[in-house]
């Protein structure tokens, strides 16, 4: 879904920059404690809404359990975040149960925003799946996998008549492995055809997606393919380190990875990203896009919400020379 030119956040490359990506020099946009039951808010998904924009937030509570909450600005960077978190109605079924949720991605398809998270069904984490018309009322529809499953991202549009979404199929811990996998649906409640999309790298190729990978935002469509920004995983001797890199997968089967970085787009560097709840995070769940320039959100540090910019044209490029 692309947005005006005019009402894309956006700060210009810092000068003397050579990075494909550069960050808010206001981040973190969203702090920790934004809301008042906060203990921290991080990894979640913003999309163009009415005049402005909406979210969906990842916020942990002080009791730290998980939920999503509603959100709301008129220039992308300052953000009213309700209160109390998103109350589900039934959706397509029954069964609404959640344990937890996070992790949110949102996008429009068709007529209404769809939204999934990682949800805590028994206990066990899954891909829940809902929507909404207006952020105002919320509805829950069925699990879309089984357990243990994180980071579904649903395409933006159908392809070949099904819904599409990506999933990395996991633990019921910190998941120490991790591949990103495509699966299809006529009506968002069946979900199969699973097919791998790819994996993670041999570690002498490219270190800092050796352990696990997980699509992040929603994949933007471009005249070279699906672009899709990911974070790659690896474990160091103080444990694990999230940064962000981005892959071309073909229009019309996703599960054709054309380029992926070998180096990644953006790593754990400035202080917001390298300390907090867990240290050494970039995990982006959101882009907003005017097909010219990007900008993407993501969580750091599992404490704040961070911004940073790209232009599409030259991270197409950078994806495709520097591929492995
Ligand atoms: C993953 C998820 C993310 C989190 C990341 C780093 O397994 O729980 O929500 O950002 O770990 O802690």
């Amino acid at each position: 879904m692309k947005i005006d030119k005019e009402k894309l956040p956006w700060v210009e490359r810092p000068e003397g920059c050579t990075d494909i990506l550069w960050r808010d020099p206001r981040n973190p946009i969203i702090g920790r404690y934004a809301i008042p039951c906060a203990n921290s808010i991080f990894n979640s998904a913003v999309v163009p809404f009415g005049e402005g924009f909406a979210g969906v937030f990842r916020c942990d509570n002080r009791a730290v359990q998980m939920n999503i909450f509603a959100g709301f600005s008129s220039d992308g960077i300052n953000w009213e975040i309700e209160h109390e978190p998103i109350i589900f109605e039934r959706g397509n079924t029954e069964m609404i149960e959640s344990d937890y949720k996070y992790d949110p991605r949102v996008t429009w398809i068709e007529d209404r925003y769809w939204i999934t998270w990682c949800n805590g069904y028994k206990g066990q984490p899954t891909i829940g799946i809902g929507y909404t018309f207006d952020f105002k009322r919320f509805y829950q529809c069925e699990n879309a996998f089984l357990p243990f499953n994180r980071n579904g991202v649903l395409l933006p549009e159908k392809i070949n008549g099904m819904y599409a979404m990506l999933s990395r199929p996991s633990d019921n811990g910190h998941t120490a492995f991790g591949d990103i996998y495509i699966s299809y649906s006529p009506d968002m409640v069946f979900w199969g055809k699973h097919r791998k999309v790819m994996g993670v790298t041999p570690f002498e190729v490219s270190a800092w997606q050796c352990l696990k990978i997980g699509a992040g935002p929603v994949p933007i469509k471009t005249d070279e393919g699906w672009l899709m920004f990911y974070h790659g995983v690896i474990r160091t001797c103080n444990g694990y380190r999230y940064s962000m890199g981005a892959a071309l997968l073909d229009i019309n089967d996703p599960s054709k990875v054309l380029y992926r970085t070998q180096p990644y787009l953006l790593a754990p560097a400035e202080m917001y990203e390298l300390t907090g709840d867990v240290p050494n995070v970039v995990f982006p769940c959101a882009a907003l896009t005017d097909g010219e320039k990007v900008a993407i959100y993501y969580g750091a540090a599992d404490t704040c919400v961070c911004a940073a910019y790209g232009k599409i044209g030259k991270i197409i490029e950078f994806v495709k020379r520097n591929s492995c």
